[in-house]
């Protein structure tokens, strides 16, 4: 505890020192009497109390007392009395005056005539009708009483200021009558700040405080000099409390997305895009995908009307495709045997996958290669916890004399082992463009559970053939939204695109693991 103490009083500034010090000597010490005592000026005395109630070493407290003066309107009513006032004087006599000879018959300037008329129908002291004023009752009655609200202004042209807590409660009531008019008072308030010790405080000064001049900023002389060598240091306290900042940071799903690129980048992987639109020729025949497939329905896929139809690649490897589908073309399979129609394979769709990404790349480059894209796709799909209507996937291909299935889970293995996550496995799948087929999945530690994350396999002859390839290739899709779901331990997959800024903020920038 005490090493704790000796910490602390060698981390307090010279100014909150000196303030204690002060507090030692007298406990009801003013601010300002510490100001005059110390030769600090009020500000710097203001901060180091800030800043010892803060290490909860005194309390500050505030008492606010507040004062009235007349305004310069309020001194004119307050020697010439209230314009009602001045009005009943002649109304007494009178009974009636008509509205328009008021100036002249009680001397009311001419901004005194409308408060004048206001307040003695709300004193009820006369009545106006058809432009006459006449005195009521109350009012007759009020001429040799005067109302509380003016014994106060009386009061106040002698004191000039007064302070309410010092009043009794009718003139109280005054008070609260000249505040609802307008412009007659002015108020002051006045803030007064006293110190208390807390027990710690009170601890400190018991163990001591010896105040001596510290440096803060080192010259350039001093350390030339070698008068640094004696000088005396505050210690910095690294334990202090310091503000949260929230820096501007990429959004969590580009991140991931910046690190699974990175990853395919260092395994040596190219990288290719393609069409959010694309045709059904790529999207699914080229796949292999017979066009009574169920993905193809609507209810599945997102099919375009503008435009409806999208222009197909060369005849040769359309044919190519057909015969495929139809009895095989010129792989050793039967094909699906039903007759292709070539405008079924125009429609123009959004993308459901980005397997088309890789297919068209298999068309156009020769083996051997690694290829990757990333890329968003849309699936007319019921939003749940995890299935949204658009999500990104990571697509790979590679192709080759020697690629074989142990090479596909061994690049699985090593793309999850990179971002962090070792529980893999790997089930038997379908999809009608691979064979073998997998599905991977990975531990959610979160749910005690196996989450899927993706589909893999080698891509059947009747999807390379008809492409020109000879070698085997591997391929693999995978979702992205699903991996960053188990990164940054969210239960549901709409936290990414909710924009709730607290998450955001919040999440760690160094949320991630790192590339090696
Ligand atoms: C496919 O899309 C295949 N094209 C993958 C493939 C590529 C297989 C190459 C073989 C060869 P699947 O429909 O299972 O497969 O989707 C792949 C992954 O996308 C899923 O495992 C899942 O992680 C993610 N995914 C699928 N639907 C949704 C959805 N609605 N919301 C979020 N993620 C989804």
């Amino acid at each position: 505890m005490s090493d704790d103490i000796t910490k602390i009083i060698n981390e307090l500034h010279i100014y909150e020192k000196k303030l204690l010090k002060e507090l030692e000597k007298d406990e009801n010490i003013t601010p300002d009497k510490i100001a005059e005592n110390t030769g600090m000026d009020i500000k710097s005395v203001m901060s180091a109390a800030g800043s010892l109630a803060s290490k909860d070493i005194i309390i500050m407290e505030k008492d606010v007392e507040e004062h009235f003066q007349l305004t310069s309107d309020g001194a004119l009513f307050a020697d010439e009395g209230l314009p009602e006032r001045r009005v009943i004087n002649v109304l007494k006599e009178k009974k009636q005056i008509p509205m328009k000879d008021l100036m002249g018959a009680a001397g009311l300037q001419k901004f005194e005539v409308n408060i004048a008329m206001g307040w003695l129908v709300r004193k009820n002291w006369a009545k106006i009708d058809k432009g006459v004023i006449s005195i009521t009752e109350k009012g007759e009655n009020a001429f040799n009483n005067l109302g509380s609200d003016e014994e106060l202004l009386s009061i106040l042209k002698i004191k000039h200021i007064i302070n309410p807590f010092e009043l009794p409660n009718n003139l109280l009531k005054g008070l609260n009558e000249l505040k609802n008019r307008k412009n007659l008072l002015k108020d002051t308030k006045k803030v007064d700040h006293s110190f208390k010790l807390t027990p710690l405080g009170s601890k400190i000064l018991e163990t001591g405080i010896t105040i001596k001049e510290q440096a803060t900023q080192l010259t350039h002389e001093q350390l030339e000099s070698g008068e640094y060598e004696k000088l005396s240091y505050r210690p910095y306290d690294i334990n202090a409390e310091s503000p949260n900042i929230f820096p501007g940071k990429m959004h969590p799903l580009r991140k991931i997305i910046e690190e699974i690129r990175d990853i395919f980048l260092n395994m040596g992987f190219t990288e290719s895009d393609g069409d959010i639109l694309n045709s059904a020729f790529w999207n699914f025949d080229s796949l292999f995908q017979p066009q009574d497939h169920a993905a193809r329905e609507m209810q599945d896929t997102f099919y375009v009307k503008n435009p409806a139809r999208v222009d197909l690649p060369d005849e040769e490897l359309v044919e190519r495709v057909a015969r495929t589908h139809e009895d095989g073309g010129e792989t050793s399979s039967e094909g699906w045997g039903y007759k292709w129609d070539v405008e079924v394979a125009k429609q123009s769709v959004l993308r459901t996958h980005t397997t088309g990404i890789s297919t068209k790349y298999l068309e156009s480059h020769e083996p051997p290669f690694k290829m990757f894209s990333v890329g968003r796709v849309f699936r007319r799909e019921t939003i749940n916890y995890k299935h949204l209507p658009e999500f990104h996937q990571v697509e790979g291909v590679v192709a080759g004399e020697n690629i074989n299935f142990q090479n596909l889970l061994g690049i699985l293995r090593e793309f999850y082992k990179k971002l962090g996550f070792t529980q893999v496995r790997f089930r038997p799948a379908y999809f009608p463009y691979t064979y073998l087929s997998i599905e991977t999945e990975v531990f959610f530690e979160e749910k005690d559970s196996w989450i899927e994350l993706g589909g893999a396999g080698m891509f059947r002859p009747e999807v390379l053939k008809p492409l020109g390839i000879d070698t085997p290739a591997l391929a693999f899709g995978l979702g992205i939204e699903r991996l960053a779901m188990l990164r940054y331990d969210i239960n549901d997959i709409r936290m990414l695109y909710k924009s709730d800024i607290k998450w955001l903020r919040e999440l760690p920038l160094d949320k991630g693991i790192k590339l090696d």
